[in-house]
């Protein structure tokens, strides 16, 4: 079974920098440093997202329980470490199969295997891939399939992509199967502008990595304080933006090339979209789901999405 999806996605960090208006994939910002420095964003006081969806999960357990009303296979989208799922398998029956996809291999083959001594009796069987190319899942015939995208990770999709690639999760699934999808909210402005620049500058350090990664990939030395982390909210767009400001006008020398770039010029690196709940049925709409309910915690900035193909 395959999925066939189409994201963009350069392959090489520097070639949105020749472009007019500089920007870099934020799958870039996913080095052994960048997913430390994002773990530890997950726990800063400002970054609301991780345990408002924890604790969602947490507090609606009958509603994940009538969704695994029969022996299922859970398939985790981007696992990671896992911490959420755990909500799942710790108290919710009929789950046999859990399969975490991730892209990093080593990470991926030590959390099965902490979790399979947690967890005995669920068969877990990672799939070590991009989930946005094309991917392979086991044969899982008799069992429900229930796919777990938490982590509002949907938003660091464009609009058009996001129903693209959910349209393509839904060619894997049958009648019957679900979708469980973590979204962030539309809300006040700076709530949202602080979850992306915290005070502790973890969020900064993550986005200025980028800077490092290009020095040691490309045998540069761009001085990584030349450039500032910007984080605002695009309302028209519906989406927080980061980007890296260059303090000063500057010759960068990468990759065999020079690129100039002006003071106060900014390289684009992460678009997270927000969604409000016309946005959400939307999303559903499109790409072939029908939205069963939408869990939120009370100040709605988060919820988590039930979708039925
Ligand atoms: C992974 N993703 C959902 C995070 C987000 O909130 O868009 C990445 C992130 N960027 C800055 N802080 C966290």
């Amino acid at each position: 079974m395959k999925t066939h999806l189409n994201v963009k996605a350069p392959s090489n960090i520097l070639s949105g920098l020749f472009e007019e208006k500089k920007w870099i994939s934020s799958k870039f910002l996913y080095d052994e440093q960048g997913s430390q420095l994002f773990e530890q964003i997950t726990d800063l006081p400002e970054y609301y997202q991780t345990r408002t969806e924890a604790r969602i999960l947490l507090e609606n357990l009958s509603t994940w329980k009538s969704v695994f009303h029969e022996p299922s296979a859970l398939i985790e989208l981007g696992s990671g470490s896992s911490k959420k799922t755990k909500i799942l398998l710790d108290h919710v029956k009929n789950i046999e199969s859990y399969i975490p996809i991730d892209i990093s291999e080593e990470f991926l083959a030590d959390t099965v295997t902490q979790l399979q001594t947690s967890y005995p009796e669920i068969h877990i069987q990672g799939v070590s891939a991009d989930y946005t190319q094309p991917f392979t899942l086991p044969d899982l015939k008799g069992k429900k399939k229930v796919i777990f995208f938490p982590g509002s990770t949907i938003g660091n999709f464009e609009p058009g992509e996001a129903e693209r690639f959910l349209g393509n999760i839904r060619s894997l699934l049958e009648p019957g199967d679900e979708l469980i999808l973590g979204v962030d909210r539309k809300k006040d402005e700076t709530v949202i502008e602080a979850a992306y620049d915290d005070a502790a500058g973890v969020t900064a350090a993550f986005n200025k990595n980028l800077i490092t990664r290009i020095n040691r990939e490309h045998e540069a030395s761009i001085d990584v304080e030349s450039f500032s982390h910007v984080a605002l909210y695009n309302s028209s767009a519906g989406r927080i933006e980061m980007h890296l400001e260059s303090v000063r006008d500057q010759v960068l020398s990468v990759g065999g090339h020079t690129i100039e770039v002006k003071k106060q010029e900014r390289i684009h690196t992460e678009n997270s979209y927000k969604y409000d709940p016309e946005d959400i049925i939307q999303l559903g709409r499109s790409s072939g789901f029908l939205l069963q309910r939408v869990v939120s915690d009370e100040r709605e900035y988060f919820s988590v999405c039930l979708m039925e193909v």
